[in-house]
């Protein structure tokens, strides 16, 4: 029976591979799949320049509790780590890891066992319909443009008067440009019913309606969502399907590809692309925040990109550990910094610069504040400690109590967009 379950695990980390890492299989002198297999590590007294360090051997820090890093990386890569003087832990194969997630299969498309609760592309698709047709006053379903594979990415409008473009602040919430960060699709789903829902009964959520234009961009990244649950079991996948996949989060145009914040290897998982906005999801968020300037004024006040997990509110810059910069003022980060400290306070997480956690460049803070002087802050949701890929996979059941745990924070942001 154990061997048996080894064979499987084998077989699943190979299957895995091949999807993680799918050129290698093509080069002849490359090492066996099998002995290539990435694996999840426990890195301990990491700070934001070490755990920089790690992402550029192109393994890719996961999350970071206290100081300690949960770290995917090839056996490649670990060597490299060892070598730099990192103190591994023992790892966990990512099949192993996988296949301790996916411990019942769907039908092909669903969300397995356990984690029903969670909506697909299509129901998210469908779901947006339904809010729309049920509140047509206040909300109204479009599509900011397609993937890489052809599906739209939808966005919803939630607002008094919703056919018309109204003198109110805009606020945008949007979710999912990491594949597998499931539980951040919940999240938007669930402010697109509460501030629709709740509009005729709630008070405070009439009030947001009346006065700003709320943006719900629930999946950014609808083909590597959808490509995740796509056999029935998760695949852990972060980037888009454009060949190798392009980390969407990389691929922004402010100082893309600037300061070691990104790879150039597409084969890592924070590969940058071949271009800013080579990737269709990120040009169809570009063209659609481009579009909400009106006489020269950017309508979209302030923001929040939703990500898992670590439980942390971010802001920019992230290209740089430095607060103030060449487009920041020390007046402009003190209030990144109380606002992201309030809503912090209301939600437990941890409130810091984006840069204090690693370095990235071309993620979308850095051009929304950088480009437009959007107020936007990433907030990395639930768990705090995930142990390594099942972070990503929590099961249905947590939903409901980790997205209404940002209720508030999503609150003051709507109020501080009209400061
Ligand atoms: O690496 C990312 O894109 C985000 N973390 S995740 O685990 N969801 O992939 C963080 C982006 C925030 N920016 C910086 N940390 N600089
Ligand atoms: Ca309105
Ligand atoms: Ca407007
Ligand atoms: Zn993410």
């Amino acid at each position: 029976m154990f061997s048996s379950r080894r064979k499987a695990a084998a077989v699943a980390a190979a299957a895995c591979l091949a999807l993680l890492a799918p050129i290698s299989a093509s080069v002849s002198a490359e090492p066996t799949p099998a002995a290539q297999e990435p694996a999840i590590y426990t890195v301990p007294n990491t700070d934001s320049t070490s755990r920089t360090e790690i992402n550029r051997t192109g393994a890719q820090v996961l999350s970071v509790r206290d100081g300690v890093a949960t770290v995917e990386a090839t056996p490649d890569q670990a060597q490299r780590l060892r070598a730099a003087g990192f103190a591994l832990g023992e790892g966990t194969g990512i099949g192993e890891a996988l296949q301790r997630i996916n411990r019942g299969k769907a039908a092909p498309g669903d969300f397995p066992p356990g984690y029903e609760g969670y909506h697909t592309y299509d129901e998210t698709v469908a779901e947006l319909d339904k809010i729309a047709s049920d509140h047509p006053d206040i909300a109204a379903k479009s599509s900011i443009g397609k993937s890489f594979e052809g599906r739209d990415i939808p966005v919803l409008k939630i607002s008094d008067n919703v056919g018309q473009d109204e003198d109110e602040p805009e606020v945008l919430f949007d979710c999912n440009q990491h594949a597998r960060e499931h539980l951040t699709t919940e999240m938007c789903l669930r402010i697109a019913n509460r501030f629709t829902d709740g509009y005729a009964s709630d008070p405070a959520v009439k009030d947001s309606v009346d006065n700003r234009e709320i943006w719900v961009i629930p999946i950014v990244n609808p083909d590597g969502s959808s490509y995740d649950v796509e056999s029935g079991e998760f695949q852990g996948w972060r980037k888009n399907r454009q060949d190798t996949g392009t980390d969407l989060n990389r691929n922004w145009g402010y100082k893309w590809g600037c300061c070691g914040g990104s790879s150039d290897d597409p084969n890592a998982e924070d590969y940058r692309g071949t271009a800013e906005w080579s990737a269709p999801e990120t040009a169809a968020m570009r063209d659609f925040i481009n579009s909400r300037v009106v006489g020269g004024t950017q309508q979209i006040k302030a923001a929040i990109d939703f990500h898992t997990y670590s439980e942390l509110v971010l802001w920019p810059f992230g290209h740089t550990q430095d607060d103030v910069t060449e487009g920041m003022t020390q007046e402009e980060y003190d209030r990144f910094a109380r606002v992201g400290g309030e809503m912090a306070q209301s939600n437990g997480y941890t409130p810091q610069q984006s840069s204090d956690l690693y370095v990235t460049d071309g993620d979308s803070l850095d051009w929304m504040w950088g480009q437009h002087k959007i107020l936007a802050y990433t907030f990395e949701m639930y768990p705090a400690n995930g142990g390594g890929l099942d972070g990503f996979y929590p099961p249905a059941d947590v939903i409901e109590k980790e997205t209404a745990r940002n209720d508030a924070a999503v609150d003051i942001l709507l109020r501080e967009a009209g400061a």
